[in-house]
């Protein structure tokens, strides 16, 4: 476990307040007048001197002339996607993308070779983007603790998890596989989601993986800020802070010794993804060895976007570089443009928080860590009374939160694959809380149950729907572990001719050897 890391805007200022010595107190106080955010030590005389301390480590950590310089950039010169005057868009060209969907059985193959010779010799790692809080969820739990109601009660992190070691297995099998196949899996957390994700690993025994090869480690924060800049108190002794994003992550692979410890592996590919898509194919060797294959510093894979208004970004050209327009910020003409040749949406690549780099690039992104974008989100911040003190609850929004989105390197890449995947396969986010309708905890168990039934189906079985499967979300109750069968494979030979009935839930290899008649 790497410890938690400075604060994403931590520079040395060189101020020794350790003593809280007067004189560098005086001097971080006229730092902070002269960046127009003196306002943070209205209440210092009110403090005993923990409190004194604990603000005064806080400001010195923080950067304060680069939180100024963010929110001009942020505010000033507003995400480029929404002046869309000075950026010209377009769709992502068709010769910069592949599609498993069009591509032969042959090819994909082929690429699934070469991503599993990768990862059978120790080559590929995955990184978790597991610092978002899931607000929307309605859960108080990091959302890798979620149970979306399969009959084993899974987590994600435990479908997740087994995905890794059954990967591990396959790759294993490769000819020339190194003796013992390990994928790391680097887990980043927030603050907030910090200690119940790592007390959930450990309760669960990480899973059944070691824990040697489970790195956890923390991104970054940024002030909350009020709509004319000033840096924001959640109390009277403590500057109001949230997650930088999961564009904070390139700053916490580096800030936390996560690159080192990359290094050390000699891992050379990596795969990060969103912690809520149940149908994630963690590592996945198909994608990997496209993006190897394409001789790629980054990848991205995609579907096709459903609705004009779905809550995902696109994958486009922005002034001819790879770039992702979220959907916060995409403007209502280019989210409802149309190809006059077939009608479909024209930004229809949608960005599923499904990412390919090299450690190679990785390393390069500090160089332009600068130009990176921020992005401001208004929301309602528990703050208080510059005058009073008195803490305030806000009923309406009163402030930004700033946050760096994970894809804002994209630009910067040389060589960038996007690969366009089926979204019945590999995609089904969970986002909403349950009765929703809509990438809620039902359609992500009714998305993974249907899976297994074509799993199934797809290696000669027959699904046999029992009298007592309640079949809810109109699906049959099959459920078959990470650990039975990664994407699929592996089945023919036990299913093929034979049934199984519904409701059931198989675990192993044996066990499906058992059900099936
Ligand atoms: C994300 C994508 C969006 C689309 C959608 C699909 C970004 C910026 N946007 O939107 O384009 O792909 O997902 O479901 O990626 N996270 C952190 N730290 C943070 C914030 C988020 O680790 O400070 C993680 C979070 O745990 C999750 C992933 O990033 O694994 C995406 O976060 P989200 O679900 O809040 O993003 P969403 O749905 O707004």
């Amino acid at each position: 476990m790497i410890a938690a890391p400075t604060a994403s805007l931590n520079v040395n200022t060189g101020v020794n307040t350790s003593n809280s010595n007067s004189d560098d107190v005086r001097q971080l106080i006229e730092r902070y007048q002269a960046a127009g955010q003196g306002h943070l030590f209205n209440f210092y005389d009110d403090l005993n001197d923990d409190e004194k301390a604990k603000l005064v480590s806080q400001l010195e950590a923080l950067n304060v002339e680069r939180v100024n310089r963010i929110h001009q950039k942020a505010t000033t010169c507003p995400s480029p996607m929404l002046n869309n005057q000075s950026a010209t868009l377009a769709p992502l060209p068709e010769e910069c993308f592949d599609s498993v969907l069009e591509a032969s059985k042959d090819k994909t193959q082929e690429w699934r070779t070469v991503g599993l010779n990768q990862i059978s010799q120790n080559k590929v790692a995955v990184i978790l983007l597991a610092g978002g809080q899931g607000t929307r969820l309605g859960s108080s739990a990091p959302k890798g603790c979620y149970d979306i109601n399969l009959p084993s009660n899974k987590s994600l992190f435990q479908i997740q998890a087994e995905r890794i070691f059954k990967l591990q297995q396959l790759a294993q099998q490769q000819p020339g596989a190194v003796a013992n196949v390990i994928i790391p899996w680097y887990v980043m957390t927030s603050g907030p989601t910090r200690p119940a994700t790592v007390a959930f690993f450990q309760e669960n025994n990480y899973f059944g993986l070691s824990s040697d090869n489970i790195v956890f480690f923390e991104q970054g924060t940024l002030p909350c800020l009020t709509f004319d800049g000033k840096i924001m108190m959640e109390s009277k002794s403590q500057v109001a802070v949230a997650p930088d994003g999961n564009g904070g992550v390139y700053a916490a692979l580096r800030g936390t010794g996560v690159l080192a410890n990359m290094a050390e592996r000699k891992i050379e590919y990596l795969h990060a993804y969103c912690v809520d898509n149940c149908l994630v194919r963690v590592a996945d060797p198909v994608f990997i060895g496209y993006c190897v294959s394409k001789n790629a510093d980054c990848g991205a894979k995609v579907v096709r976007k459903n609705t004009p208004d779905e809550p995902v970004g696109v994958v486009c050209l922005r002034n001819a570089a790879f770039n992702v327009v979220e959907y916060s910020e995409i403007d209502e003409d280019v989210a409802h443009a149309t190809n006059p040749k077939n009608g479909q949406l024209l930004y229809s690549a949608a960005n599923i928080v499904n990412h390919f780099y090299t450690t190679d690039f990785l390393n390069k992104v500090e160089s332009f860590e600068g130009d990176l974008e921020y992005h401001i989100a208004r929301k309602k911040i528990k703050t208080v009374d510059m005058q009073t003190g008195d803490v305030i609850a806000p009923k309406q929004v009163n402030g930004m939160k700033l946050e760096m989105f994970v894809f804002d390197v994209f630009p910067f890449t040389e060589r960038m694959a996007v690969f366009e995947v089926d979204r019945r396969e590999e995609f089904s986010p969970l986002k909403n809380a349950p009765g929703t309708g809509v990438d809620c905890p039902e359609t992500s168990r009714r998305d993974i149950l249907q899976q297994n039934v074509r799993f199934f189906e797809a290696a000669g079985g027959k699904v046999v729907v029992g009298e007592d499967d309640i079949q809810a979300e109109g699906t049959p109750t099959l459920e078959l572990s990470p650990l039975v069968t990664y994407s699929g494979e592996g089945l023919a030979e036990i299913v093929a001719g034979k049934s199984i009935k519904t409701p059931v839930r198989v675990h192993s290899l044996e066990e499906l050897k058992r059900a099936v008649f």
